[in-house]
C-alpha cells in the first residue's frame, strides 16, 4: 500500500518556505509518488520519460506553493505591479532552472540516482518550450527569471501556443521545417485555471447607445482561458506566473441544433475558428505579413490580458475603485509593437464599460502603458491594414482615429498652422493613419480666410494649389471656406502604423542598447522625440545569468566561485569584474583552459550526434548562431571561411599550418520558412561544410558544421564551449543582440562590428579583447549610396573569393547568392548588407584572431577578462532600470 509520501513532502515544502531544504529522501518519495499517480505512463516501469514526467511533477509541486503564497501577498498588500505583454517567450527547458533556483540540485540529483537515473539525463527529456523565434522571446524570458530573483511584483502575459517554433532538418537541400508539438506529452508546468477565462470578440458592429455610450456588439465570440506557468527565482520564495492565453470556442457559439441536425461540419466550425488562433507562433522574426491570423492572435493576447489586469485591479481595490489611480497599480509594457492593441483595448474598457471618458481613458492609459522598440528595419515596423482593423475591431478603429486627433492636435499646437508645408512633413512622418483622410475640423483650422486658392495636401506629403474658376466673382462663400482638402493616394493601401501608435500613447519608449537608442531617437522617431524628448530612454537588454552561466556552465561557475571567494556573483554580478584581478594567474588559467576543455569536449560529441562530423578539441571553436537574416550577414561568414580554404589550398602543407590555427566553424539558426534567401544561405554553409569537411588535404585545419534546430538548449551546450563568437551585422541594423552577452560572460571572444550591444560590450571588456571590423553605423547610408551609383571599387579579394565560388567548388554556382552581392540585374538591391564593404577588413580581422589564439596564454587572459567585464550585461541589472525608470514598482520580499 502507498503510503502518502506526497503529505510527508508538502509538508516538508510547508517548512521550506522557512528552511528551504527538502533532503533527497523525501525528493525522492514525491518523484515515486507523482511516477505511481501520474497516469500517463504504464506502471511498472520508470524509463526516462516518465521519470522526467515524475521529476517535474514534483518540482512543480514546490512551485505552486511558493507560487500561491507570492500570489496572495500581492493580493494583500495591493502594491504596483508591472505586466510584461509579449507576443513571444522562449523558455527553453524548465527542470534545471527550476531546481538550480530552489537550490534544489543536489537533492534531486541524488533522489534520482537512488531511483536509476542520471539527472542530466532526466533533464534532456523535456522538450523545448520555444513559443518565441528568437532574441525578443528570449529576452522575456530572461526578464521574468530576473523580476522573480529581484523579488518584483510582475507577471508576464503571452499566448500558449500548440506549435511552438518549427523543428528544423538540415537535408541535402538545405532546411526542411516540421511541426513540433511540445504539448504532444502535456506540459508538466502548467496549471489549467479554468475560472480564469474572459470573451473576446472580433467583428461586429459599433452601435451608440442615447447617452452616446458605445456598444460592440454581435461579431464573432471566443473564449480564452488562463493556463499559469510558475517563475522561480533564484534563492527566494517569489514565484511569479507566466499567465499564457490559450482559445476555445464560446459555448453561445457552437451551434447544438446544427450538430443535432447531423451537420457535424458547421458545428465544428466555430470550434476550429477559435481554437486555431493558439494553434501556431506566427513564425515571423522581424518581418510580419498582414495576416488577419496575426492580428487576432495579437488581440487575443491584449484584450485577455487587459481584461485580466482590470479584474485584478477591481479586485485589489475593493469597494475602492479609483480609475484615476490604475496607473498608480499598474504598469503595461509591450514587448515591441506586437501587443499594441492594448492601447485601443484599454481605452474601450475604461469607456464603452466603465463609463469613463474620453479624456479620463485616454489620460489613465498613457499614464499605464510604455514600449519597447526592438529594431529599426523598416519591414519589421507593423502597419495594418486600415479596412482589416476596421472590420475585424470596428471599436478600436475609432479610438485609434481619436489618437490620431490628439496628435495631430499637438502637432499643430506645437508647429501652428502658418506654415503648410511644414505640417504636411510633420503629419507625413507621424500620423497612426497613414494615407488616410484629415478630420474635417483640422482642414477647417487650416483654412486662411484671406486666401481663395483650393490647398489640396496629399498623402505623399506634397502640397496642390488650384485657383477655383471664377474666383472673383461668383464664388460662394461655402466653397471659400473648404480651401483645403486632403487627397489619399488611392494607388496605395491606407495603413495603421503600430509603432507611432506605441509612441504617441505610451510613457516611455525605449531601445535596447545605446547605439540602438541614439538611431531610435535621431532617425526612427526623431519628429516624436522633438515633440517629447522626455519619453525616450535606453534600456540595454540584459541576460540571466542563472540559466547563461551558472546552470549552463557548471565548471566555469566553480571556478568563479572558488577565485572571487563567494557564489554571490550569481545575483550580484558585479562581482565578476573581481576576476580581472586574476587573469595572468597561471592557476586560474589552467582550471579555466580546464573548464573550457570539457565544455568543447561536450560540444564534439554533441556535434557527432547532431550531425555525423567528428571534430577535434584541439582546434578553435568558432560560433555564429542567431537567426538567420542577411543583416546578420552569416554570409560574410561563410565567405570568409570560403576565402580562407582557398588559401589554405594554394599553400603547402607547411605553410598552412604556419599561417593558421585549426578551426571548427560552428553555425547554427533558423530560417523563417518563406525567407528564399536565407534558405539559400543555409544550403550555402552545408554545402560549404560537406566539401570542407571531406577534403583530406585539409583535416581538422578547418572544419564546417551546421548545428540543425538550434534553439535554447542547444544554446545552453554551445555557448560554455565557444572561444570565438561572431556578431557581425551591417553597423546600425542590429538593435542589440543578445548572445553576444551570452559568449562573453563565458569566456568567448567577440569578433564583431559596432553594433548593437557590442559597441558596449566592447567597452566594458576593453577594446584589446574585441576584434572589431568593418564599417561604422554613421557610414552606412554613404555607402550604400556609393554602391548603389556603382562607384564602390571592390576589394580584388571579394572579388576571388566570389569567382571561387561560382567556379563550382562547392557543387552549385550559387548565382543567386554570388548575385545579390553584386547587384545584378534581378538580385534586389545591391548588396544592401555591405559584405562586399566590409569583407577586407573581416579578413584581416580574422587573421589577427588567428595570431592572438596561438598565443594561449594571452587568449585565455582575454578569456577572461571577458567574463569579468560581462557584469553589466545581466538582465539583473536592466530590469531594476526598467523598474525604476519606466515601471515605478518597488521589490517585495515575501513575508
Ligand atoms: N528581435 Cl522586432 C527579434 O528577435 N524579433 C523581432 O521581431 C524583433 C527584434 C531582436 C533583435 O533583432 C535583437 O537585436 C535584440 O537583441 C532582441 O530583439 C531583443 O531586444
Amino acid at each position: 500500500v502507498l503510503s502518502n509520501p506526497h503529505q510527508k513532502l508538502q509538508q516538508s515544502i510547508g517548512d521550506a518556505l522557512d528552511r528551504f531544504d527538502p533532503d533527497a529522501a523525501s525528493v525522492s518519495s514525491s518523484i515515486k509518488y507523482h511516477a505511481e499517480m501520474t497516469p500517463s505512463f504504464a506502471p511498472e516501469k520508470f524509463e526516462l520519460p516518465k521519470a522526467f514526467y515524475a521529476t517535474a511533477e514534483s518540482v512543480r509541486d514546490m512551485l505552486i506553493v511558493n507560487w500561491n503564497a507570492t500570489y496572495k501577498y500581492y493580493e494583500k498588500i495591493n502594491v504596483k505591479q508591472a505586466y510584461y505583454l509579449s507576443m513571444e517567450f522562449l523558455q527553453g527547458r524548465a527542470l534545471l532552472n527550476s531546481i538550480g533556483n530552489l537550490e534544489l540540485s543536489g537533492a534531486y540529483a541524488e533522489a534520482l540516482t537512488k531511483l536509476g537515473h542520471k539527472l542530466e539525463d532526466v533533464a534532456k527529456q523535456e522538450p523545448d518550450a520555444a513559443l518565441g523565434n528568437g532574441g525578443l522571446g528570449r529576452l522575456a524570458s530572461c526578464f521574468l527569471d530576473s523580476l522573480a530573483t529581484l523579488n518584483y511584483p510582475a507577471w508576464g502575459y503571452g499566448l500558449r501556443y500548440r506549435y511552438g517554433l518549427f523543428k528544423q532538418l538540415i537535408t541535402k537541400d538545405g532546411q526542411e521545417e516540421v511541426a513540433e508539438s511540445w504539448l504532444e506529452m502535456g506540459s508538466p508546468w502548467e496549471i489549467v485555471r479554468n475560472d480564469v477565462s474572459y470573451p473576446v470578440k472580433f467583428y461586429g458592429e459599433v452601435i451608440s447607445g442615447p447617452d452616446g455610450k458605445k456598444e460592440w456588439v454581435g461579431g464573432e465570440d471566443i473564449t480564452v482561458v488562463a493556463y499559469d506557468v510558475p517563475i522561480p527565482g533564484y534563492k527566494t520564495k517569489t514565484t511569479i506566473n507566466l499567465r499564457l492565453w490559450s482559445t476555445k470556442v464560446a459555448s453561445s457559439e457552437f451551434d447544438l441544433k446544427a450538430y443535432n441536425a447531423g451537420e457535424h461540419a458547421k458545428a465544428y466550425e466555430a470550434l476550429k475558428k477559435a481554437e486555431k488562433i493558439c494553434y501556431v507562433l506566427y513564425p515571423g522574426d522581424e518581418s510580419h505579413e498582414g495576416k488577419t491570423l496575426r492580428l487576432k492572435q495579437q488581440y487575443t493576447l491584449c484584450s485577455a490580458s487587459l481584461q485580466d489586469i482590470i479584474a485584478q485591479f477591481e479586485r485589489r481595490s475593493g469597494e475602492a475603485i479609483n480609475w484615476n489611480n490604475f496607473a498608480e497599480k499598474v504598469a503595461v509594457q509591450m514587448n515591441d509593437t506586437h501587443p499594441t492593441l492594448c492601447i485601443p483595448e484599454l481605452i474601450r474598457i475604461l469607456m464603452d464599460l466603465k463609463g469613463l471618458s474620453w479624456t479620463e481613458a485616454w489620460n489613465i492609459t498613457q499614464r499605464t502603458v510604455a514600449y519597447t522598440n526592438h529594431t529599426v528595419l523598416p519591414e519589421a515596423l507593423e502597419k495594418w491594414s486600415l479596412n482589416l482593423l476596421k472590420e475585424l475591431l470596428p471599436r478600436h478603429i475609432e479610438i485609434i482615429e481619436l489618437i490620431d486627433k490628439e496628435l495631430i492636435d499637438t502637432i499643430i499646437y506645437k508647429y501652428g498652422t502658418e506654415d503648410l508645408e511644414l505640417l504636411q512633413e510633420k503629419f507625413k512622418e507621424m500620423r497612426i493613419l497613414d494615407n488616410i483622410e484629415l478630420p474635417s475640423s483640422i482642414l477647417e483650422l487650416l483654412v486662411k480666410p484671406e486666401e481663395s486658392t483650393i490647398i489640396t495636401l496629399e498623402a505623399d506629403g506634397e502640397i496642390s494649389e488650384v485657383e477655383p474658376e471664377g474666383q472673383d466673382s461668383n464664388i460662394s462663400d461655402t466653397d471659400k471656406k473648404i480651401k483645403v482638402t486632403f487627397e489619399p493616394d488611392l494607388q496605395l493601401p491606407k495603413l495603421v502604423r503600430m509603432a507611432n501608435l506605441c509612441v504617441v500613447s505610451g510613457h516611455a519608449v525605449n531601445g535596447v542598447a545605446e547605439i540602438h537608442s541614439e538611431i531610435v531617437k535621431k532617425e526612427v522617431f526623431n519628429e516624436f522625440y522633438k515633440l517629447w524628448p522626455e519619453k525616450f530612454q535606453n534600456k540595454t537588454n540584459g541576460v540571466t545569468p542563472r540559466r547563461w552561466i551558472r546552470f549552463c556552465n557548471p565548471e566555469l561557475s566553480k571556478i568563479i566561485t572558488k577565485w572571487i571567494g563567494t557564489e554571490d556573483w550569481v545575483l550580484n554580478t558585479d562581482k565578476l569584474a573581481e576576476l580581472r584581478k586574476f587573469a595572468d594567474n597561471d592557476k586560474l588559467q589552467s582550471e579555466w583552459k580546464e573548464a573550457k576543455r570539457l565544455a568543447k569536449e561536450i560540444v564534439v560529441s554533441f556535434i557527432k550526434d547532431k550531425t555525423g562530423y567528428v571534430v577535434s578539441p584541439d582546434a578553435m571553436f568558432d560560433i555564429q548562431v542567431k537567426r538567420i537574416h542577411e543583416y546578420k550577414r552569416q554570409l560574410l561568414n561563410i565567405l570568409g571561411i570560403v576565402y580562407r580554404y582557398k588559401k589554405m589550398k594554394e599553400m603547402s602543407p607547411e605553410e598552412r599550418v604556419l599561417k593558421y590555427v585549426p578551426r571548427v566553424c560552428i553555425f547554427g539558426g533558423k530560417a523563417f520558412a518563406t525567407y528564399v534567401q536565407a534558405k539559400r544561405i543555409v544550403k550555402f554553409i552545408t554545402d560549404v561544410g560537406a566539401t570542407i569537411n571531406h577534403d583530406a588535404e585539409i583535416g581538422d585545419l578547418l572544419k564546417v558544421v551546421f548545428v540543425p534546430d538550434y534553439n535554447v538548449s542547444v544554446a545552453e551546450v554551445l555557448i560554455p564551449g565557444s572561444e570565438l563568437s561572431q556578431h557581425i551585422s551591417t553597423a546600425g541594423m542590429e538593435a542589440s543582440g543578445t548572445s553576444n552577452m551570452k559568449f562573453a560572460m563565458n569566456g568567448c571572444l567577440l569578433i564583431g562590428t559596432l553594433d548593437g550591444a557590442n559597441v558596449e560590450i566592447r567597452e566594458e571588456v576593453g577594446d584589446e579583447n574585441f576584434f572589431l571590423f568593418g564599417a561604422e553605423a554613421h557610414e552606412i547610408a554613404d555607402l550604400r549610396k556609393e554602391r548603389a551609383d556603382g562607384k564602390f571599387v571592390p576589394d580584388p579579394r571579394f572579388e576571388e573569393v566570389k569567382a571561387f565560388v561560382r567556379s563550382g567548388v562547392f557543387g552549385a554556382n550559387y548565382d543567386e547568392l554570388m548575385g545579390s552581392l553584386e547587384g545584378n540585374e534581378g538580385y534586389g538591391r545591391a548588396d544592401y548588407f555591405l559584405v562586399g564593404k566590409d569583407f577586407p577588413s573581416y579578413v584581416e580581422c580574422q587573421e589577427q584572431v588567428d595570431e592572438a589564439y596561438r598565443d594561449q596564454k594571452k587568449w585565455t587572459k582575454m578569456s577572461i577578462l571577458n567574463t569579468a567585464g560581462s557584469f553589466k550585461f545581466s538582465s539583473d541589472r536592466t530590469i531594476h532600470q526598467y523598474a525604476k525608470d519606466i515601471w515605478k514598482i518597488e521589490p517585495v520580499a515575501l513575508q
